[in-house]
């Protein structure tokens, strides 16, 4: 159930800021980080493989990791919380779209200007130069876990392409997270959909909406935060709460 004053806060938000965390696609099949059992961190070591370090020591373990990752979101499919979370933009006056994940789930399911706090699997770059390469990547074929894989080479300086996602110890991409900054404190309601609030600085994106006096609401099956006024707790699956949030 849907509480009534819930129903009224979105009813009646001009301007309203969804934030996803890898919760959303837990049902395409995307595995999250913290999760007991299935969580990437549970059965890998992030120390070795999300950090610049861990690609420097050995760029064939962490590309071949990354490629992996790549072909499940290939293989996925939105799910019900993506396309619930794309309806809803065509029903409020203003939405916006902030995301700490690295798929494109959300773009697939038709969201548009999607902020990626954390960049992207799909868009890698060169390690020393930056430089994009202009050919997309290809269609990966990694068994589970990936393979040591030799990444490829940048066209403009030769160096290692690297995947496109921040990594611990990295910046956020500046322009993306000041404008997450921004919709948080003008927004009037936000909605934070499967994240464990753990990393910074996006963990920052809720508290900042709520400080500055919207109502604050967060769907997730293991509800992490003790509620106060202005706040609430959908405790359930992102597919099955969001479609009921937004009809
Ligand atoms: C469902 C569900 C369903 C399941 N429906 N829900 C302040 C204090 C302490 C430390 C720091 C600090 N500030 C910075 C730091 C260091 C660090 C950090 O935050 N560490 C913490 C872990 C302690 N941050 C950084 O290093 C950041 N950079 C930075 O701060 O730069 C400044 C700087 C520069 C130089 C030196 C020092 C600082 C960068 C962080 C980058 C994080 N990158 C990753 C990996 C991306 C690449 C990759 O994909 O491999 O981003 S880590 C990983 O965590 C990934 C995620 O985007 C991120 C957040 O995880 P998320 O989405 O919350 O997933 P989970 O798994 O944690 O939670 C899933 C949730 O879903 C759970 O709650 C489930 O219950 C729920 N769920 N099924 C709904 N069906
Ligand atoms: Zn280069």
């Amino acid at each position: 159930m849907i509480p009534a004053s819930l129903v009224d806060a979105l009813r009646s938000a001009r301007h309203v800021v969804v934030f996803t965390g890898a919760g959303v696609s837990a049902e395409s099949g995307i595995p999250t980080f913290r999760d007991s059992l299935t969580g990437l961190w549970e059965r890998f070591d992030a120390a070795s493989l999300a950090t610049p370090e861990a690609f420097q020591a050995d760029p064939p373990l962490v590309w071949g990791w990354y490629e992996w990752r790549r072909m499940k979101v290939l293989q996925a499919q939105p799910n019900p919380a993506h396309v619930a979370i794309a309806e809803l933009a065509r029903h409020v006056p203003r939405l916006t779209l902030v995301t700490q994940n690295v798929d494109d789930l959300h773009e697939r399911a038709g969201s548009t200007d999607v902020i990626h706090l954390h960049g992207s699997l799909h868009q890698p770059r060169c390690f020393s130069c930056g430089e994009r390469p202009d050919t997309p990547l290809g269609m990966p074929d990694e068994p589970e876990g990936g393979r040591r894989l030799e990444p490829p080479s940048c066209n403009a300086c030769g160096a290692k392409l690297r995947p496109g996602v921040v990594w611990f110890g990295e910046s956020l991409p500046t322009e993306a997270l000041n404008t997450a900054f921004a919709a948080a404190e003008n927004c009037d309601l936000l909605i934070s959909v499967g994240t464990s609030g753990m990393v910074y600085p996006a963990a920052e994106v809720p508290g900042l909406a709520w400080r500055a006096g919207a109502v604050v609401v967060h769907v997730n099956p293991q509800p992490n935060t003790d509620q106060s006024e202005r706040e609430f707790a959908l405790a359930g699956l992102a597919g099955e709460q969001l479609p009921q949030l937004v009809d």
